[in-house]
């Protein structure tokens, strides 16, 4: 199936050994390069990173040593014809960040946050990459009065500043999610993102990553917050998947739980030229923990076939009737043009 002028990406995670909070792993470790491989075949040309994924350790490491294995990653990903996305830094993972990254209590924990994030410039950098993306993971709070927010927010502004003041060049898309691991964070939708931005000293560095389950979770709709975004020429890029009502992040396969919220997703990006502003369509899905070893891909190729079939869907939907129930304010009308033209 051709890729109709979008990129695909999804992130080494992806393909993953099906642990869960409960449970231990259920299918062999993969490696990165073998993974590599499988990029292609799947369709896929975009690579995404944690910055660990390309340099595992790298807390062990100078920044040279950090600077040279990334390289090496890169020449690994000419070889393959793919092109790293973007890199995140992991802030959610390390004693010093249980209390959060940016806004953490201790100021030494702060600062190792903002270290981190420097490094993961770099990596960047190496990659070939500008685009960091910020999932802030543990930036909030699990009792209110741990924390304030007013100042909460200040520290993440000046994390930012921090690192547009180190390189020139790197954008950071904001990844708003409004819930788990915390009890509730800071930064949680769309427009706190993109307010945000505001408040650095160069808005037009700071835009979002939109994932379709967290938009969920916070009770919006994920293609009202990507045109939301898409107004602002905030849209960088995406982490298209599915969720099934309000409980722990699912990360579904795109459109396995609700085919014509996943339309709208791929519509509004279709309508608005999202193909033809340099971002890449990303996946942010698992496998079930019940899938075996040997076909532990097919979330990642099945959901890019469902946003290519879609497409097709959204283009072929029929214009001149939509505009006509449109005109006529026959909604329920639309209704059915848009549910029959689904069902085929
Ligand atoms: C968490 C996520 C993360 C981020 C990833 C990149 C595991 O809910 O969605 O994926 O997308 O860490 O920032
Ligand atoms: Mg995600």
């Amino acid at each position: 199936m051709d890729n109709q002028g979008y990129v695909f990406s999804f992130g080494p995670w992806n393909i993953h050994e099906g642990a869960d909070p409960f449970g231990p792993t259920v299918r062999e470790s993969i490696p990165f390069n073998t993974k590599l491989a499988e990029y292609k075949k799947l369709g896929f040309d975009g690579v995404q990173f944690h910055d660990d994924d390309a340099v595992p350790k790298m807390n062990d490491l100078s920044k040279d040593q950090i600077i040279a294995e990334a390289t090496a990653v890169k020449k690994k990903l000419d070889e393959h014809g793919l092109k790293a996305e973007f890199v995140a830094p992991r802030l959610w993972e390390d004693p010093r960040t249980i209390d959060g990254g940016y806004t953490s209590n201790d100021p030494a924990c702060r600062q190792y946050a903002i270290d981190r994030s420097l490094r993961c410039i770099d990596i960047a950098k190496a990659l070939g990459t500008d685009l960091i993306v910020f999932w802030l993971a543990r930036e909030g709070t699990y009792i209110r009065e741990s924390k304030d927010s007013r100042d909460a927010v200040k520290k993440i502004v000046e994390a930012i500043d921090t690192m547009f003041a180190y390189d020139k060049t790197i954008r950071i898309a904001i990844e708003p999610k409004p819930n788990e691991p915390m009890d509730h964070t800071y930064i949680p939708t769309t427009g706190h993102a993109i307010a945000l931005g505001m408040l650095t000293s160069d808005a037009s560095r700071v835009g979002v990553n939109i994932e379709s389950a967290h938009a969920i979770l916070a009770g919006l709709d994920p293609s009202d917050e990507m045109g939301f975004a898409l107004a602002y020429d905030k849209l960088w890029t995406v982490h298209l998947n599915d969720q099934n009502g309000l409980k722990f992040d699912q990360d579904k396969t795109f459109g396995a739980v609700d085919l014509r919220r996943a339309f709208n997703q791929v519509r509004i990006l279709d309508k608005h030229g999202y193909d033809k502003t340099g971002s890449m369509v990303g996946l942010d899905i698992k496998a079930m923990r019940s899938q075996k070893a040997d076909v532990a891909t097919k979330h990642l190729s099945n959901s890019r076939e469902i946003f290519l079939r879609l497409l097709e869907k959204s283009r072929t939907l029929d214009a001149k009737a939509e505009a006509q129930l449109i005109a006529a304010r026959d909604y329920e009308g639309l209704e059915m043009l848009v549910i029959n033209h689904l069902l085929g």
